[in-house]
């Protein structure tokens, strides 16, 4: 008996496609898909599958991806096949099409299917919040934020987050797209760069010569001119290494809601990228899964219709723990949850330490310096606040 109950009159949809976990990008490559399959089995070990409705998505279709992608591109993906020999980490000139087959975005077994189903996930998720029969749904799924038009980038290769905001946008005037993976939300960004109808935010970790993408300074805020109504509707907050929950929650929780309170969005998706806890492979922040589960808390308290989205998330025992406890609070259930690990548990030693809510020094051992002074997180505060003099309702 866990506890878990339905809440009344209130529906998470959980949208997952199990076939799309069997897929490999490469031994040595960081993207895990398997993650999704521990994260999947701690939160029906918690029981919370009672407390939701629960989907196997369907794969989109090539209609559907081509709603944003280009058919050039969407035609290649479709043919392209498996390198023999996969590329090592030097060989960084993919003679490759479409940023196809580099070792960020190495060309694998059933790619496009993979694809296809990360996409059908975001999209049926999307549906449910149209159709009015969820008040939250969630992707873990998606959330693959780097991915143009036509061509993918890191790790990325198919925008599931765009092709699922250009839905909402047929049934609602404003999104909100909030952006909490440790990488700059570059894709979506510049899919909505000339409309008003949607304002992205992305929080990570900016460095323009050492960190990936290198893009989403302070003061690129979509381009500006006279004809541009998207002006000013991409907001970014650079951050430095060894940031902590406290610090990131006073932000998130002053930007978001000086942005709702200015944009009035009419839904909100939120892109919960993992790789932004601490001890993540390729993260740089000290977020707990406290901290990060915050931001998805005080989204849900706008009460709005919400999608949470997966993303990255490279260390997977800590993917699973975070994206667990998201999925509580979608359901409200986060008081009912032990921190002690279910005993049945599946890959329970997977875990290492036995609880949802690890300390720092368990994670870390040591938390990494942390680079944000406070008078850097003030200066955030305040250009935000003046760029959104500049938007309407
Ligand atoms: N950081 C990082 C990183 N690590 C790798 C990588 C490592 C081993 C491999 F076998 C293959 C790739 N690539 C990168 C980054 C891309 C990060 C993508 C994050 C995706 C997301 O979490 O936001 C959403 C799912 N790529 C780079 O830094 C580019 C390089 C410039 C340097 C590293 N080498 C490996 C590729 C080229
Ligand atoms: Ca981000
Ligand atoms: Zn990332």
């Amino acid at each position: 008996e866990s506890g878990i109950t339905r809440p009344k009159g209130y529906n998470v949809s959980f949208h997952c496609n199990p076939e799309m976990e069997k897929h490999h990008f490469g031994v040595t490559h960081p993207m895990k898909p398997w993650r999704l399959t521990l994260s999947k089995s701690l939160i029906y070990s918690y029981g919370m599958s009672f407390a939701m409705n629960n989907y196997v998505s369907r794969a989109a279709t090539y209609e559907e991806l081509a709603d944003f992608h280009s058919t050039d591109y969407l035609d290649f993906l479709g043919t392209v096949l498996p390198e023999p020999v996969p590329r090592d980490v030097e060989n960084q000139n993919p003679d490759l099409r479409f940023n196809l087959g580099g070792s960020d975005c190495p060309l694998f077994e059933g790619l496009y299917d993979y694809c296809s189903m990360s996409a059908g996930s975001a999209l049926d998720a999307a549906r449910k919040i149209c159709a009015n029969q969820s008040d939250i749904a969630i992707a873990w799924g998606g959330g693959l934020h780097h991915a143009k038009k036509a061509e993918a980038s890191g790790f990325c290769y198919i925008n599931d987050i765009v092709i699922a905001i250009l839905e909402l946008l047929r049934h609602y005037p404003r999104v909100l797209y909030i952006d909490i993976d440790v990488h700059h939300g570059d894709g979506v960004e510049e899919a909505f760069f000339s409309t008003d109808r949607v304002m992205t935010v992305s929080f990570h970790k900016y460095d323009p010569n050492n960190f990936f993408p290198g893009t989403g300074a302070l003061d690129d805020n979509g381009p500006k001119n006279e004809q541009n109504p998207g002006a000013h509707h991409a907001v970014n907050v650079p951050l430095n290494d060894g940031i902590t929950d406290e610090q990131y929650d006073m932000l998130f929780n002053t930007i978001i809601s000086r942005i709702v309170e200015k944009f009035r969005p009419s839904a909100i998706a939120l892109q919960c990228g993992a790789d932004s806890l601490a001890g993540d492979r390729l993260g740089r922040f000290n977020l707990q899964v406290q901290g990060h589960g915050a931001c998805v808390e005080f989204c849900k308290r706008m009460n709005l219709p919400l999608i949470l989205f997966g993303g990255g998330g490279y260390t997977p025992r800590n993917v699973a723990r975070a994206w667990t406890y998201e999925t509580s609070i979608a359901i409200g259930c986060q008081d009912k949850i032990s921190d002690v690990l279910p005993q049945h548990t599946p890959w329970r030693d997977q875990f290492r330490q036995e609880t949802l809510f690890p300390t720092l020094e368990q994670i870390l051992g040591e938390p990494r310096q942390n680079k944000n002074p406070p008078k850097r997180l003030q200066d955030i505060v305040n250009h935000v606040s003046e760029q959104l003099r500049f938007v309407q309702a």
